[in-house]
């Protein structure tokens, strides 16, 4: 799985502050402990601060890789920022996250993804908003990927986020993005799936039941990647577990390392 770590989010209540302040050291050991616990990116997002965004991002990318060397996933939908947050980047090919189906954005973030070779994270969302239904999600994955690809972006590059609604505004939106899922990954095997978990739980009890269970369903149908937070122990074990099933760990070599080093729990 690839694992984007999600903590260094500017919408936390937690994180807010230490951005606020240029508080260095708080926020590099959240990138510490993230990468120690097995994050394949550091997702570094200031989109509260409206007006300096593009600054704080700047400010993000650089604290960050003063301490480790774990590639970015730049997440802000503002082509200004991403492009500071890119120009700043060191530590090797980052991950924009993200672009969409919308023209005005897909214009403006594609020359960024190919002038600075990154990878990036597609949302399933154009000029009509968010699609309710797997058909019409899986139209515009098959729109952004074709376009991504005849500009030269690799299939290998592009992360399809099937946008996760929550569950409690819609009992279809489970389905639509597990089904999405199930869909790209057919048609496009070499297209990577990935999503931001915690949205499925929005506005219900006992969120990490929710988190958990989504985790185990998408893993299932495909999806190879998610934002998620890997300093929560026992949803990466959630992780580690759901791929030994679906036969990607083989002889669950993988689980029992996780178990020796102690980062599995009950
Ligand atoms: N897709 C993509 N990128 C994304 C998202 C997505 N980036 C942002 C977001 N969604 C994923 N990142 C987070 C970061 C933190 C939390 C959730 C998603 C989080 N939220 C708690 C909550 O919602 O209650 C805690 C809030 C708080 O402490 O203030 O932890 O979908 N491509």
């Amino acid at each position: 799985m690839i694992i984007i770590g999600e903590k260094i989010n500017s919408t936390l209540k937690s994180v807010r502050p230490a951005i606020e302040k240029y508080d260095a050291a708080a926020i590099q050991s959240l990138a510490k402990r993230q990468s120690e616990a097995g994050a394949s990116y550091i997702d570094l997002n200031a989109g509260m601060f409206y007006q300096d965004e593009p600054d704080r991002l700047e400010w993000l990318v650089k604290t960050v890789q003063e301490v480790v060397s774990t590639p970015l996933a730049i997440d802000s939908p503002n082509p200004k920022a991403l492009l500071r947050g890119l120009q700043a980047n060191k530590n090797g090919k980052p991950i924009i996250n993200s672009i969409t189906d919308e023209k005005e954005r897909f214009d403006a973030v594609l020359p960024l993804i190919l002038e600075y070779n990154t990878s990036v994270i597609a949302l399933c969302m154009d000029d009509t908003g968010m699609p309710e239904t797997e058909a019409d999600r899986m139209k515009i994955a098959e729109s952004l990927i074709s376009k991504l690809t005849k500009s030269g972006v690799k299939l290998d590059d592009i992360y399809i986020d099937p946008l996760i609604r929550p569950i409690g505004t819609g009992s279809h939106y489970g389905r639509v993005a597990i089904e999405t899922m199930r869909m790209v990954k057919k048609e496009y095997p070499d297209v990577h799936i990935t999503c931001g978990l915690s949205n499925i739980s929005f506005g219900i009890p006992l969120r990490k039941i929710m988190n958990q269970a989504f985790l185990v369903a998408a893993t299932a149908a495909g999806m190879d990647g998610a934002i998620l937070d890997p300093l929560d122990k026992k949803l990466m074990t959630f992780l580690y577990a759901a791929e030994a099933l679906i036969g990607r760990d083989d002889y669950c070599m993988n689980y029992l390392t996780q178990f020796r080093e102690g980062n599995l729990v009950e």
